[in-house]
């Protein structure tokens, strides 16, 4: 059920103060040592950030996916890193168990999800199978009580930090395709699975992505996300559509504090005897920036709203993800040249936001992943 107004404004007035007061003063630290400090990773599960998205009868705030993005549009407002840190229990870590998992996997999992005390990833990506996920090798096969999974996962978020993993494999290894894959919840500390090194990345130092590798590792038959087997493609699917609107609240948030930043500096910076704000150049960045993350705000609070009204929004998930990365995309570069050669130095931050938000054209489907869903989408509506 939504939140009555007061109660959703004062949410995000909490997250806003988080998020003013506990994040923006530590991003210069978090990007140098690489890590959130355990204080605000503390503070987040006060806030019940790892749960927003996990029905209250677990613990979870159970927001509506309108609320999430407003939250997620607050997140954005500092560096990406620390919405990474709830970014899987609230997305693709734990939307499979709320979707498809059993009564006991909700039972035993969402609880310490929604608190923050448990980490849960998503394993779907490979060494051989990114934007081609339902080409994916890593096999479970069924033996006895048990399956036995065999793979690797690449750039997978959290991993080093996670109790659970819900893993995408494939049971049937005589069906090449999407229905050959099921999904699983496997536990951290199962035999056989090791977790890689960090990979050393472009931006979001402090968010974290390893490669995780089964080696005949077994795991308990109830370890199967839900009850069938060759669904597991589909789970992925759907976890991605929501999550793809959960990213794109994320860039606004972002393109709004650069736009932000782009403005004080506009205003306080002096050229030629006066404020660069005053030169129609520059308001001219600074209009296509307001311009076009207001646009992405609508957009994505109008998918979420349908959303929530029970609509499928694959097709407009996948518009906010394409719009709304590529957008942050062109903010952050505008930011640059406004702060011009302080926006290349690293004291001001502006060159690691656009370092970091390099890869929401990249990741949960690259642009070309999304045209490819809203254009089939569209054909799907004729045919
Ligand atoms: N919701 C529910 N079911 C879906 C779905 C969705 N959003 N999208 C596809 N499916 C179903 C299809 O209906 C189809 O089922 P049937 O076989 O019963 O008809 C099945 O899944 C296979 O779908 P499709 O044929 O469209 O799969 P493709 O292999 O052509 O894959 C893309 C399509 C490219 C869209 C998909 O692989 C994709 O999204 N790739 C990007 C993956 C990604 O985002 N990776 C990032 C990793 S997570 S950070």
């Amino acid at each position: 059920m939504a939140l009555d107004i007061e109660t959703r404004n004062q949410l995000i007035e909490t997250v806003r103060r988080f998020v003013t007061e506990q994040c923006r003063p530590a991003e210069a630290e978090v990007a140098e040592n690489d890590e959130v400090p355990e204080h605000i990773v503390q503070g987040m599960r006060d806030l019940g950030l790892f749960g927003l998205s996990i029905p209250e009868e677990y613990g979870g705030l159970g927001l509506t996916m309108e609320e999430e993005v407003l939250v997620g549009i607050e997140l954005g407002r500092t560096s990406p890193a620390f919405r990474s840190v709830v970014g899987t229990n609230i997305g693709i870590g734990s939307q499979g168990i709320v979707m498809d998992g059993r009564q006991d996997q909700k039972d035993y999992w969402l609880p310490k999800l929604a608190s923050g005390e448990a980490v849960a990833s998503f394993a779907l990506t490979e060494p051989e199978a990114g934007s081609d996920a339902a080409s994916l090798r890593t096999t479970a096969i069924a033996d006895g009580d048990e399956y036995i999974i065999n793979g690797t996962k690449r750039f997978i978020t959290n991993a080093n930090k996670a109790s659970v993993f819900t893993l995408m494999a494939r049971t049937d290894p005589s069906n090449k395709g999407a229905g050959g894959i099921s999904a699983f919840l496997v536990p951290a500390d199962s035999p056989g699975l090791t977790i890689g090194k960090p990979d050393k990345k472009m931006g979001q130092q402090g968010a974290h992505i390893c490669d995780v590798i089964f080696e005949d590792c077994r795991i308990p038959k109830l370890c199967l996300l839900g009850d069938k087997e060759g669904v597991g493609f589909k789970a992925a699917m759907k976890v991605l559509d929501r999550g793809r609107l959960h990213i794109s609240g994320v860039c606004v948030g972002v393109a709004e504090r650069l736009l932000d930043d782009s403005v004080r500096y506009a205003a306080e910076r002096k050229q030629f005897g006066q404020r660069i704000g005053d030169f129609q150049l520059i308001q001219a960045m600074l209009a296509d920036s307001k311009s076009e993350s207001y646009a992405g705000r609508c957009m994505v609070l109008d998918a979420a709203r349908l959303r929530d009204a029970g609509e499928n929004v694959s097709l407009e998930a996948a518009a906010c993800k394409l719009f709304c990365s590529e957008m942050v995309g062109r903010v952050a570069d505008r930011a640059v040249q406004v702060f011009g050669g302080a926006g290349y130095v690293s004291d001001y931050g502006i060159e690691r936001f656009y370092r970091d938000v390099r890869i929401f054209r990249l990741y949960e489907g690259t642009s070309q992943v999304q045209q490819l869903v809203i254009g089939r989408n569209l054909l799907k509506q004729v045919s």
